[in-house]
Order: C-alpha cells, then structure tokens, then sequence
C-alpha cells in the first residue's frame, strides 16, 4: 500500500466532531476494523512481509490496551502535552519495557519504554513498540521519537492515534522509509479518548472552549441592583472548582472583573488556594482599562491581559500560550461575542431554583430576532447538584456532525 494513501483517509475519518463527553462514551468500541488499521510501509517492506504484517497481533492489540491504560491514569490534566503510553515487546511477544510521558519537558512515552527495557536488562534491537500515538517526527522539547526507535534497532511499530500535531507529524512515514513495518490506527478511539482536548485543538488550532454559567430559572444571572452572589448554592460552587480543575484557562471579560472582582482560583479542600504552579491560568479579555487592584491581579495564580474584544484573536493568542481547553466563565458581553463568533464548543449550565423576573440575563444579545435563528443545543447530562441543577450542553452542530458519521 502506498505510504499516503494509508495515511489521508484515517486523518479525515477520525476528525472530532463530537464533544469530548461523546467520545469518551465511544471508549469501548476499540477492536479495530480492517478500515480503521493504517498500515504504512514502504515497497521494501511489503515485499519483504506477508500481508498479515499489516495487520496488529492479539499481542499487540493486548499491548495497546495496556499502553492506553498506562496513559490514562498517568498525570492529571492541564498539560500543553498529550498523554501517551508507550510498551515494548520482544521477538517473542513479551514485554520488555513500558513507558509513559509525564508532561511538557520530560522525555516521550517511546523513550520512556526504551530506556525502562534497557534498565531490566533487556535488548531492544528487533524489538515490536506498541504506542498509543504516532511517534514524532520533530524536535521540540526533546529529540524526534523517530530517531531514537532507528537507533535502538526497533523492527516494528504499532500505533494508535495518528498525530494529528503538524509539527510533529510524519513519524509514520519516516519509519516506513527507513524499513521499519509500520502499522497505524489500532484502538485510534480508545487513544483518542487519551486526549480529547489536545486532540480538538491540534486539529482546530485553537483550543476548545467550555461556557459555565450559573443561573436562576428565569436565566438571569444577577438581580436587577446587580446583586449576584449566592444565586447556587456551595455543591455548585465546588462542582465550578472541579471543571476549573480541568481547564488550562479560566477566561472572563473587563466587564466581570469591575462587576464581581472574582479570584478565579482553585481551592483545595481546606477552602485555601493552590499554589500558583498548580493553578489554571486567568485571562482577561477586553479592550477596557481595569484597575491593578482587583483580585484577578494578585498573587495567587498567573494572569494573562488580552487587549481584544475579538474571540478568535483571544483564543489565538491562549493557543499561542499553549492552552488546550478554556473555561469561558462570564460575563453576558463575553459569552454573546463567542456565540457570534460559533466559538462555544461545550455548556456547563448551573440552573438554581430561584425566579427573578427581571434583572441582567446570562448571555448578552445574540443578535437573534426569530426563534427559527436561535442556536439549539443538545442535552449531554443532566445531575442533580445540591439544590441546583447541571446541565451539559453541545451545540448541535456537533449533534449534526455526529448522526452523519
Ligand atoms: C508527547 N509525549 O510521548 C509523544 C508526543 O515539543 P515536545 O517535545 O513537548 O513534543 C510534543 C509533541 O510531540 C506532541 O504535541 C505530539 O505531537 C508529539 N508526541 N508528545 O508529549 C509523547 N509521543
Ligand atoms: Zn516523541
């Protein structure tokens, strides 16, 4: 099969097109079909294996499992990096060395599993690597994977995601070339599910954007004297804390930081912030001047000031500074411009049993004038949270997307 061939349809026929609570429900469907398998290798190779070579072993698809599992209980989240799990195999099908990658800096998950075979003792010339992303094929923080398996003598490689990374991409390919039998796609969802976010904003260059907002059931958000405390009651609250945990950045416009002076921090248990390191970054975003004073500023954690008014500038520049995930946390001008601007990917909704009927609304003017305008978002989860209610959302676009698959 030729190399390029292989390699364009599963790029296109694995593209995200769900939001992410949809692909980790798609996380058992993991036995691959002969489609989804990308066997890449060159003439030379083909000739040189039978057909079967293509096609992943009991073994491997074992291994893969393990190496995703390694992955997905490797670090929490809040890394620029992908989670990736990586295991080695002997001519004979045994494990010889596992790896992990434990975050921006540190070595890859293939280099980990080497240098773990190479501590037991273990050879890894001839060797198969089983690994849940394509190694990669550039130099960034560290040397390209690609490298380091041809220097270890590594015969075969099984992978699962194909790196849908630019700059690192093409790890594929340059085993082929360099002889090694090369086969792709194996579990790709399961491995994929490893990393919905840095998957989305690879893809999208951009990262993927989370909109919480917590209301009464009238959908306003503070009363009419602009009284807004205190609309959920503190299960929300803590639920608020765990989705920031999950965030790379907590995003708000000037207009919140006047109205509400909000820390925007995590809290530990003990209701003290985290250290800094440990914090989600804060943005604000907007052209407005605001005062140094407010405690957006402070110590407790890293800001980051975006002069624009501009969505997609906003999350370019956040993409620039590595985040893969942000949480959009208010105010009405701020989540109506993403709206406008189709840059919402995912609701978080706190509805509180509270009726105010007048006062300011959660979101800002949509520009909307006939309800057959109005975005209409499909239901993901719905729980119960103290006295309030949580609703997750996808915009149906994604719902669209998804029953054409
Ligand atoms: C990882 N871990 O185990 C593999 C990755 O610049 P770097 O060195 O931080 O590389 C990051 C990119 O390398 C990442 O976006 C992905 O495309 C590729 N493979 N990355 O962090 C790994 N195998
Ligand atoms: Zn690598």
């Amino acid at each position: 099969m030729h190399a390029d061939s292989a390699r364009s349809p599963d790029r296109a026929g694995t593209r995200l097109s769900q939001a992410p609570e949809s692909l980790r429900r798609r996380e058992g469907d993991v036995v691959p079909s002969r489609a989804q398998q990308m066997a890449v290798s060159t003439a030379a190779a083909a000739s040189t294996y039978a057909a079967d070579r293509s096609r992943p072993t009991p073994t491997e698809i074992a291994a893969m499992r393990e190496a995703a599992a390694m992955a997905r209980g490797s670090r929490l989240d809040r890394d620029p990096n992908p989670r990736v799990g990586a295991v080695l195999l002997s001519a004979a099908g045994q494990v010889i060395g596992r790896g992990v990658h434990r975050g921006a800096g540190s070595p890859h998950a293939e280099v980990e599993a080497i240098a773990d075979a190479h501590r037991h003792g273990s050879g890894v010339e001839g060797s198969t690597l089983v690994v849940t992303l394509e190694p990669c094929h550039h130099h960034g923080r560290t040397g390209p994977c690609v490298d380091a398996l041809l220097g270890a003598g590594v015969e075969r490689v099984v992978f699962g995601q194909p790196d849908p990374n630019p700059v690192a991409a093409g790890g594929a390919v340059a085993l082929a070339d360099a002889g090694v039998a090369v086969v792709g796609g194996v579990l790709v969802k399961a491995a994929e599910a490893l990393n919905p976010y840095w998957t989305f904003a690879m893809r999208e260059r951009r990262p993927f954007v989370t909109w919480k907002l917590a209301g009464t059931l009238d959908g306003r958000s503070a009363a009419a004297d602009s009284t807004s405390k205190w609309i959920t009651g503190p299960q929300a609250r803590a639920d608020v804390q765990r989705l920031r945990a999950q965030c790379d950045v907590v995003l708000v416009g000037t207009g919140t930081v006047v109205a509400d002076d909000p820390a925007l921090t995590l809290r530990g248990p003990d209701g003290e912030p985290l250290p800094a390191l440990e914090q989600p970054l804060r943005a604000v975003m907007g052209l407005r001047e605001i005062d140094a004073r407010h405690q957006v500023f402070d110590e407790q954690a890293q800001t980051l000031r975006l002069r624009t008014r501009e969505p997609a500038t906003a999350l370019e520049q956040l993409f620039a500074a590595e985040s893969r995930h942000v949480l959009l946390e208010g105010g009405p001008t701020l989540a109506a411009a993403f709206w406008r601007a189709g840059l919402v990917d995912e609701v978080v909704a706190y509805v509180a049993p509270m009726i105010l009927g007048s006062g300011a609304a959660c979101v800002g003017d949509l520009g909307i004038r006939t309800l057959a305008d109005a975005p209409r978002l499909t239901l993901r989860d719905v729980a119960r949270i103290g006295a309030d209610v949580r609703l997750t959302l996808a915009p149906s676009r994604d719902a669209a997307e998804e029953e054409a698959d």
